[in-house]
């Protein structure tokens, strides 16, 4: 096979691959309904999946990487959990010669690039899902003053990073709000109860949570009524993702609004994998447009929620 200009590893055009998609984690549905969008996707793909789970751990994920690499795939998917150490998974892919695709979460931006040291990152604008969580709370809010609780994702991944200041640069400019907390829940829902838990005992004033993704939000919500609070009336939760949990929250009236982030990336692998083999030059970002559930559309949008 010959290098291709661009210096990333080529990718034959042929009717099976060895495919690897090392996940990171399975403790929620979102990454559920990943997993099984690849699994979904492989027949009509052609693909050979070899899936992992890296159980939260970037360690296990990175020798996950390096197993798919030794039994010798075509091309790997990798929703990276941080930002930083799984770069040299992705360094090492391609030193392979094994063409690497980032899905949902990407690397350090400073430490790896898309068209050189991987192919490109499938996802969504992070920032702008945190922005309009930040508008929508604007104008739905209805009291005098924001007093606002945000529960982060993962420390030092992507989304993490990038809901939070989507959403503190917005928020700011409106003198009615101030975020009195901002914590790690690692986007998981029990974590996320227990965090707000420890929260709302230093600032029982909290009239709105922002969670950074819809895991946590359930989990707030279980926090806020255990503590006699009400969700939905006194305490305004919005988040993203899109759950079939937080939909049915915001059809109870629990939740405001959740600002999708689909988890279904089988059939834009396949698709990005394809031109890729065709040898088309494959654009650093293949962006992810993300839909919003309010109370206007929940329900009508529950029965494809996962
Ligand atoms: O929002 C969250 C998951 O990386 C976009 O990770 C993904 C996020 C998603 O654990 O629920």
């Amino acid at each position: 096979t010959m290098a291709s200009a661009s210096g990333l590893p080529p990718l034959e055009q042929k009717d099976r691959y060895k495919v690897g998609f090392a996940q990171m984690e399975s403790n929620n549905p979102w990454r559920i309904a990943e997993t099984k969008s690849f699994h979904d996707t492989a027949d009509s793909c052609g693909w050979d999946l070899i899936a992992t789970d890296a159980a939260g751990s970037a360690a296990k994920q990175v020798a996950d990487v390096d197993s798919m690499i030794a039994q010798g795939i075509d091309v790997l998917f990798l929703p990276p959990r941080e930002e930083k150490p799984l770069i040299p998974a992705v360094k090492k892919a391609k030193a392979a010669g094994i063409p690497t695709f980032l899905v949902d979460r990407s690397v350090d931006p400073n430490a790896a690039k898309p068209g050189e040291d991987f192919v490109a990152f499938l996802g969504s604008d992070f920032i702008d899902q945190g922005r309009r969580v930040a508008e929508w709370t604007i104008e739905n809010f209805e009291g005098d003053k924001g007093v606002i609780v945000q529960l982060e994702g993962t420390t030092g991944s992507s989304p993490a990073n990038d809901r939070k200041k989507g959403f503190d640069d917005r928020i700011t400019q409106d003198s009615r709000f101030e975020i009195v907390a901002s914590q790690s829940g690692d986007f998981a829902r029990d974590l996320g109860r227990q965090v707000m838990e420890t929260l709302l005992q230093a600032h029982p004033d909290v009239n709105i949570v922002y969670a950074h993704n819809d895991e946590m939000a359930i989990g707030a919500i279980q926090a806020l009524e255990l503590a006699g609070r009400k969700p939905g009336q006194d305490v305004l939760v919005v988040s993203i993702d899109g759950t079939r949990d937080a939909l049915q929250a915001i059809i109870d009236g629990k939740m405001g609004v959740t600002v999708e982030s689909s988890p279904f990336f089988g059939p834009l692998a396949c698709e990005t994998m394809k031109r890729y083999a065709a040898g088309e030059t494959i654009e650093p970002w293949v962006q992810v447009k993300d839909r919003i559930f309010t109370p206007e559309n929940a329900a009508k949008h529950i029965d494809e929620a996962y």
